[in-house]
């Protein structure tokens, strides 16, 4: 039994509705797609087909050679290589449903034409505070995932046999990224019996681990190195690791889209560290991605000082400055929150070793 809340049901009852008189939906991820971003686009996706309902799926730009095994990739529409066709789609579209996102600025150049169109906006997300351009919401930060509340909406809508290994690779994958591999935001019964749900749907969970995290190239495993051993600097006394990386180095090391993908994780492993940040030098910008275990909110750290937001534990954002001044500016900013994350270590402390 999957117990989804009455906000939800409503949501879910709605778009249900609407998509029974709907004749063109589009299916919209955020920019630089991860993987429950593209999970949670396919497995919608192929569920309205399915359900023959005349459907299309959109993302801003490329993704990460990682997720090209789902099915249906060959169908999904990047936006920045294909700039008429995505026009067209949008305008001739009823509905639009944005999954994993909640704010149209995420689609970068396509927001504005997104904005500019008539089709009733659809929101399936996790993401806390869904800016007002939806009608309908199914939005539930709780979840583990955009993919969970996909898996929750088909059975709800009383779709579950729809429900296929198809579908399922697309939500088992969504899950397990989002989750860093059941090591965060995994912690309700709920995600596991959806994961149970899907293995009785034929899926090969182990097959998946492999082609999404052993799947690399040699390279970015020898920048990951490099990264350790020296772009990687510890601030003990604020319980944090960065590690902060060139366009020139990600050059030299044949840097690909995806390349750094859990980098940002990599400092948890050491004691006493449960603040993370990742500095990116992108063309014309620092992308600052940004981990925290425990109770910091980085999300709203990123908001106040780097124009970005996301969730509790996993945030980012941008800035234009360079990359000293960007890191500079990261340090002052962090100091400021030194009494904070000293109560946090000493919470963390009592939590972590206590044996009861
Ligand atoms: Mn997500």
């Amino acid at each position: 039994m999957t117990i989804v809340k009455k906000n939800l049901l409503a949501g879910i009852r709605n778009l249900d509705a609407l998509l029974k008189k709907s004749k063109n939906v589009l299916i919209l991820s955020h920019y630089n797609p991860d993987g429950d971003a593209i999970g949670s686009l396919l497995a919608m996706y192929h569920y309205l087909v399915k359900k023959g309902i005349k459907s299309s799926a959109v993302v801003p730009n490329d993704y990460p050679e990682f997720l090209f095994w789902m099915k249906g990739t060959k169908d999904v529409i990047v936006f920045h290589n294909n700039r008429k066709k995505v026009s067209d789609l949008v305008r001739n579209s009823d509905v639009v449903i944005c999954v994993d996102f909640n704010d149209f600025e995420r689609l970068k150049g396509l927001g504005p034409l997104l904005k500019a169109s008539t089709a009733t906006k659809v929101l399936i997300d996790h993401h806390p505070n869904p800016d007002g351009n939806f009608l309908i919401k199914i939005h539930d930060t709780s979840v583990s995932s955009t993919a969970e509340l996909i898996y929750n909406y088909i059975i709800k809508t009383g779709d579950k046999k729809l429900l296929d290994k198809t579908i399922g690779e697309c939500i088992f994958a969504g899950i397990m990224t989002d989750t860093g591999c059941f090591s965060f935001n995994s912690s309700s019964p709920s995600t596991y019996h959806i994961i149970s749900g899907l293995l009785k749907l034929g899926i090969n969970k182990d097959r998946i681990y492999n082609l999404v995290y052993d799947n690399f190239s040699y390279e970015r495993m020898q920048l990951m190195g490099y990264c350790l051993n020296e772009k990687m600097v510890l601030l003990p006394e604020l319980f944090t690791a960065y590690i902060y990386l060139s366009s020139e180095e990600m050059c030299k090391f044949g840097f690909k889209s995806g390349d750094s993908e859990g980098f940002v994780n990599l400092p948890f492993s050491i004691k006493n560290i449960f603040i993370s940040v990742l500095f990116a030098e992108k063309r014309d910008h620092i992308r600052i991605s940004m981990r925290s275990r425990g109770d910091f909110p980085v999300n709203d750290f990123c908001e106040k000082h780097f124009n970005g937001g996301g969730h509790k534990n996993a945030a980012g954002g941008e800035t234009k400055l360079g990359m000293k001044d960007t890191i500079q500016k990261f340090r002052n900013a962090l100091e400021s929150y030194k009494n904070e994350l000293e109560l946090q270590y000493k919470h963390r402390q009592q939590t972590l070793f206590d044996t009861n």
